[in-house]
């Protein structure tokens, strides 16, 4: 067996490449690939223990390179190729030390479970996918039944149906879904639907752990300051860090909307406040002399609260839950994610679709199934990350604000209202919503839950010993031309860094 230990030296000295080379001939296993920083620290950057199994390569390249990205210019980025698959993994330099190893240990060993990692993955694809789908789907019944239609378009007509109805039967259409503009998404509840499957997932985990006597993860009271040193944003000694790792973003961006965000009315003393905040933030983190003013402060605090036009933080009390649980999704949450990803975790590429099972499971399942792959810009992974739940802990808190500032006491099914004896909010009960609208009856409101999809269930195999499956719930029917037909689709949706801020980014 080889063993392949890199000295820290090496590192330090600068970043490099390593290759060697074989003409496919298979040259023998990598059980793990580890650094060694001096005689008392070493990081396994492949595999996490000297028991991890041997993985046969025919070649292997080791790239130390510079980031592209000239921000993380100071990073080396580890790429090892071996038979079927590769794998870039590297934390180098990300000193995490877990407060509860046995049970964040559970936690990865519930959440990297296949079937929860695709649960989550086509929960979060399909909420973009879908509206592609069918506004695809209509363009092609167009040019379907166009009188000089050809065979190519029929076929498109024919697979993009099928893919819907797959989605359909699969439990994956969901009722509600990203609009164009943000706005609009929110007007339907879809922003409901983002609170409630988290929800619903760390109620999950919580009784899991509490099966075993341990303890749910808590959830961030305050979010943590930039010099936190239990929740870094980037390896030991990194000098340049992305904007939204930095200080500066913290104490002008997060801490503002942090803020901002348990406001029941935005009024004129309340952008004061805030406006003095990020005076204080600015100069806290600005080199330069010049001081802005608190008119200038003034205007990018009302610059934080809308973000885009016509969809504006108004206060808890002016706001629906699902505008506010939208703007919270694509704002706050979308940026904790980014801010606390790691930069150097191995990232899965575009093509490696987890629906496509066969392939996956050739190809990807050796890198990506693992409990440490666990990147927070991933939905296919980010759950599995422990930290995941410190920062959806501290959005569901939201929840309990909103309820407060808006009179209920609770918040629940319809039937769970009817036993409550105080004000209790029935989940997607708002009038407004546009998936609520067409009904003149308004005894229906509330009548749907909002949108989980299949979750992952207990079942009993074929030789029945029990196993956590989605199949329990709905079976996944997806043929291989459509998950073809569909990969697209979901690639775009991969990610949570979707910046909101940022309208430039493509969707
Ligand atoms: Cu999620």
């Amino acid at each position: 067996m080889l063993r392949y230990v890199l000295l820290g030296a090496m590192l330090l000295m600068g970043c490099r490449t390593v290759s060697t080379s074989s003409e496919g001939k298979e040259l023998g296993t990598i059980p793990n690939i580890m650094i060694d920083h001096d005689e008392e620290s070493s990081d396994f950057i492949y595999g996490k223990s000297y028991e991890t199994p041997p993985v046969p390569y025919s070649e292997l390249l080791l790239t130390f390179e510079k980031g592209i990205n000239k921000e993380w210019s100071d990073q080396c980025r580890v790429t090892v190729h071996a038979q079927g698959h590769w794998s870039a993994v590297g934390e180098i330099g990300y000193k995490v030390v877990s407060d509860d190893s046995k049970r964040d240990v559970a936690v990865r060993e519930y959440s990297a479970g296949f079937d929860h990692r695709l649960q989550h993955y086509m929960w979060h694809t399909s909420r973009g996918a879908w509206p592609l789908m069918l506004r695809n789907l209509k363009t092609a019944r167009e040019r379907a039944s166009a009188p000089d239609a050809t065979e190519g378009s029929k076929a498109n007509l024919a697979i993009l149906e099928k893919s819907v109805e797959q989605y359909k039967a699969s439990g994956w259409a969901p009722p509600r879904y990203f609009q164009d503009k943000d706005e609009d998404t929110a007007k339907t509840g879809a922003g409901e639907d983002f609170l409630y499957m988290h929800r619903k997932m760390i109620g999950r985990l919580t009784a899991y752990l509490k099966e075993r006597n341990l303890s749910m993860i808590p959830a961030w009271k305050t979010l943590p300051k930039p010099d936190d040193k239990q929740f870094i944003v980037g390896p030991e000694g990194a000098k340049q860090l992305p904007d939204i790792k930095q200080d500066e973003y913290y104490y002008t961006t997060i801490r503002i909307w942090e803020e901002a965000y348990k406001i029941p009315v935005i009024d004129n003393p309340a952008i004061d406040k805030l406006a003095k905040l990020l005076l204080e933030g600015r100069k806290k983190t600005k080199t330069t002399a010049k001081t802005p003013s608190i008119e200038a402060a003034r205007e990018e605090v009302k610059k934080l609260l809308a973000p885009t036009e016509r969809y504006e933080f108004t206060g808890l009390k002016n706001m629906s839950l699902s505008a506010y649980g939208h703007l919270l999704e694509m704002t706050l949450h979308n940026d904790l994610h980014a801010r606390y990803a790691f930069l150097n975790s191995a990232a899965r590429p575009n093509v490696a679709d987890p629906l496509d099972r066969t392939t996956w499971d050739q190809e990807w399942a050796e890198a990506f199934n693992g409990s440490n792959y666990d990147s927070l810009n991933d939905t296919f992974a980010s759950h599995v990350n422990p930290w995941f739940y410190r920062i959806h802990g501290w959005v569901d808190d939201r929840i309990d604000d909103w309820l407060k500032a808006n009179d209920h006491q609770s918040i629940g099914t319809k039937e769970e209202c009817a036993k409550e004896a105080g004000n209790c909010y029935v989940w997607l009960s708002n009038e407004t919503y546009t998936s609520n609208r067409g009904s003149d009856d308004p005894k229906i409101l509330g009548d749907e839950l909002p949108w989980e999809g299949p979750v992952v269930a207990e079942e009993k195999n074929a030789s029945n010993t029990k196993q956590m499956s989605l199949h329990a719930h709905k079976a996944p029917t997806f043929t291989p031309d459509v998950i073809e037909a569909t990969r697209g689709f979901r690639a775009p949706f991969e990610s949570m860094n979707r910046r909101f801020v940022n309208p430039d980014l493509k969707r």
